[in-house]
């Protein structure tokens, strides 16, 4: 493919493919496109690799998938040589992480940092992209890889007078990289997910006086972060082999655990309320993986929401302020769960209050205060941790035509439509890394990116040797992946909740459950089915 690109008459440059991204699935893509003698191209929004944790800086920001599994598994020296020194990494150590493997990977040179993807379009007749930048350069690829992530749009509010006030705003998502420094200062939070719930102690035991608006709690269970000893990490490395292909294979979410073989119900609620009491110690993401059926039956589900609601009871001093921490809007887990240190305990100090938000939301904000029920929070700076336009907001930003001229935004208005989340019918040679209708952000991010970068990679070794130029999902097979992925979800809890895999925290977005739930291992089986089949459901030509 290459060689065909390098013709003399070409005025602009040509890339086999060009990669919108260089985060976590940006890099693994450009290293398996070098090792297979493609070209490429990376363009790169932000001054640096990393994606995710090179955005999200906010004070407490880290990974809850722990450490030793939220890594590369590509390569063994990598893995083996890399020292991870928490159980959950800190996002300084993450992005750390990603600039070494920019660094060992030599990947940088390939790489164009701070130059936004605005447009691409199809050109029908030359079977190729053609790719414009926000530095106003054109270029063009045979494939598009969007490496764009899943939660890289960030979305602030639209909240009446914001713009009036007076003292600083950050998003969690977008956060400064030099120091924030909240001392002696009133700071307000808005937003309760898994960054509100991360930065509110930090920001706690810094800031002169912490107010929380709470428009919907939160289901948090404790991380219980610790320092990682060198002989965790040893067993680690050790069995590192059977760790990631269970995570690969068996595990639903790509993380490996124990399985649970038992539903909530099938116990006596004393052995049950044992088994909460010892994941709730042991603390982490596993805590909803003791039984079967808690994202399946609402009775089951019930018994594990009914003992974090307790836990939070004993742990808030104040009664009223326990009552409004406890989640009672979506059974436990349909939003993504959040894993903190010490959020609820932040609430019994004595700089620290929670608004409620829900039974009365914010008036408006003003040069120095957020307004509520008629009373003015007065607050010296505003933190938004009101999360991302999820899943498409980042792709829905590139302006993509295909070779009829219709765009992917038109395509997708009433809601994202893939094949196996990875193409889209009517774009051909447009791959989506993590896209919706994928295991994605349910799962490990790490390996399901891996699985679709090595996915993608083998079918354009397919595509070369068969000599084929352009390959598109068929619009029969799409339909029958996206009924399959509705029908999945609906057989769960998932679609009760107002959650961002709902599209329902983006007023107007179509109320569409995006990833696939049907489990990392599942669709990976599926996947490669697909590709054994010739590419079944993909039209090659
Ligand atoms: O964002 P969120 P996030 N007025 O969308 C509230 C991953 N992540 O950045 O629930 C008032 O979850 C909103 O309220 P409601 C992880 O996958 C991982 O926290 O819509 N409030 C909610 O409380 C996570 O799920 C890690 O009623 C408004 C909050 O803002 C995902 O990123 C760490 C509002 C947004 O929560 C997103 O998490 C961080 C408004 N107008 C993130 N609009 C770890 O690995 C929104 N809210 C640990």
């Amino acid at each position: 493919m290459s060689q065909a690109q390098a013709s003399p008459v070409r005025t602009v440059k040509a890339y086999d493919v060009v990669v919108v991204g260089a985060g976590f699935a940006g890099m693994y893509m450009l290293h398996r496109l070098r090792g297979l003698g493609f070209s490429a191209r990376v363009y790169e929004q932000g001054g640096g690799v990393g994606g995710t944790w090179y955005w999200n800086r906010y004070p407490g920001a880290r990974c809850d998938v722990e450490s030793m599994q939220y890594s590369y598994s590509f390569s063994e020296e990598l893995q083996q040589e890399w020292d991870w020194s928490e159980r959950y990494a800190p996002q300084p150590e993450i992005l750390n992480y990603a600039n070494h493997v920019a660094d060992r990977f030599d990947l940088r040179r390939d790489i164009q940092f701070d130059t936004r993807v605005e447009r691409v379009a199809f050109d029908a007749h030359a079977k190729c992209w053609s790719v414009t930048t926000s530095d106003g350069e054109t270029v063009e690829a045979q494939f598009i890889v969007l490496a764009t992530g899943c939660l890289s749009n960030a979305r602030k509010p639209d909240i009446k007078g914001l713009e009036s006030f007076k003292g600083p705003v950050y998003h969690t998502g977008s956060w400064p990289h030099e120091p924030v420094d909240f001392t002696g200062q009133r700071v307000g939070l808005i937003g309760t997910g898994s960054s509100g719930i991360q930065s509110a102690p930090i920001i706690a035991e810094q800031a002169r006086h912490l107010t929380v608006f709470q428009r919907t709690a939160n289901f948090s269970i404790p991380a219980r972060n610790a320092a990682l000893t060198d002989e965790e990490r040893n067993n680690f490395r050790n069995t590192y082999p059977e760790i990631r292909r269970f995570a690969r294979e068996v595990a639903r979410n790509g993380i490996f655990a124990e399985q649970p073989d038992r539903g909530a119900l099938d116990d006596s609620d004393e052995t049950r309320n044992g088994k909460y009491s010892a994941r709730w110690e042991r603390g982490g993401l596993t805590f909803m993986y003791v039984y079967n059926n808690l994202g399946l039956e609402r009775s089951a589900n019930d018994t594990a929401a009914n003992f974090v609601r307790g836990k939070i009871a004993e742990i808030v001093k104040d009664p009223e302020t326990a009552k409004l921490l406890q989640p009672n809007s979506h059974p436990i887990g349909t939003k993504r769960i959040c894993i903190d240190t010490d959020y609820f305990a932040t609430f019994n100090r004595p700089n620290v209050s929670l608004v409620d938000i829900k039974t009365n939301p914010i008036e408006e904000i003003t040069a120095n205060a957020v307004r509520v029920a008629g009373r003015d929070h007065q607050v010296d700076a505003l933190v938004m941790a009101t999360g991302f336009d999820a899943m498409t907001g980042s792709v829905a930003k590139i302006d993509i035509s295909g070779p009829g001229g219709r765009t992917l935004n038109e395509k997708w208005a009433e809601g994202p439509r893939t094949y196996l989340g990875l193409m889209s019918a009517g774009f051909p040679n447009l791959f989506i890394i993590t896209g919706p209708g994928s295991p994605s952000v349910l799962s490990n991010m790490i390996v399901s990116i891996e699985q679709h970068v090595d996915w993608i990679a083998d079918c354009l070794v397919h595509m070369r040797r068969q000599g084929v130029a352009t390959m598109e999902a068929s619009g029969e097979a799409e339909d029958k992946w996206v009924a399959h992925v509705n029908e999945v979800a609906h057989g769960t809890l998932y679609p009760q909740a107002n959650s961002w895999y709902m599209g329902a925290n983006i007023p107007g977005k179509p109320r569409i459950f995006m990833p696939y739930i049907g489990g990392v291992g599942v669709y990976r089986r599926i996947c490669d089915e697909v590709a054994a089949k010739g590419y079944e459901g993909f039209l090659l030509g």
